[in-house]
């Protein structure tokens, strides 16, 4: 894969091997016409990398702020083997942005450090409306196919080494 590649262009060929893997996949609702168009972006390619439909979960959370909780629940309550979180948050007149913002980064970033299954970021932080349509399979790609593309490639990295682990322990 080419260095600064844009995940979104990633084709068939060039994806991760999907089908040993169930992901989960965590949208917010808020600003649903560009979170539902990451999601659709996200578990076209999942079906197109070879995961199968039923090892593919899906929940919905009311806003971005929800997302790390639902996706310690679904670390918890499932067998996963990476979580996709998908959000948009849009710069207001009030200072939610900032909140929302660095709360759903901190938190997800606290996720991958304390677990051993990866969770992807696919959590748009934009200035406007556009921004966010053009990243939601618009002139920017599709940030929600990036989130797919990242999780395949984590879950192999996480065989890869866990196979080290178990050669060393011979
Ligand atoms: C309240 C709120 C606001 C003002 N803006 C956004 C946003 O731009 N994007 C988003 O995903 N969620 C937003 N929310 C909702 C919060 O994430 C959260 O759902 C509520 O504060 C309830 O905890």
């Amino acid at each position: 894969m080419k260095k600064n590649k844009d995940l979104s262009a990633c084709a068939a060929s060039e994806l991760p091997d999907g089908s040993p893997y169930s992901i989960a996949i965590a949208v917010a609702d808020w600003n649903a016409e560009v979170t539902h168009a990451m999601l659709e972006g996200a578990t076209e390619t999942l079906l197109k990398s070879g995961v199968k439909e039923e090892n593919i979960i899906t929940v919905h959370v009311p806003g971005s702020f929800e997302l790390t909780s639902a996706a310690g629940m679904l670390l918890n309550y499932t067998s996963a083997d990476a979580v996709i979180c998908i959000g948009c948050v849009i710069q207001g007149e009030t200072r939610h942005f900032e909140f929302i913002s660095h709360a759903v980064a901190g938190g997800i970033a606290q996720l991958c450090a304390s677990q051993c299954r990866p969770v992807i970021f696919s959590v748009l932080t934009t200035n406007t409306p556009e921004q966010a349509k053009e990243r939601a399979g618009g002139k920017c790609g599709n940030k929600g196919v990036e989130g797919a593309v990242t999780a395949l490639r984590m879950c192999h990295l996480n065989d890869q080494l866990s196979s080290c682990k178990s050669k060393k322990s011979r």
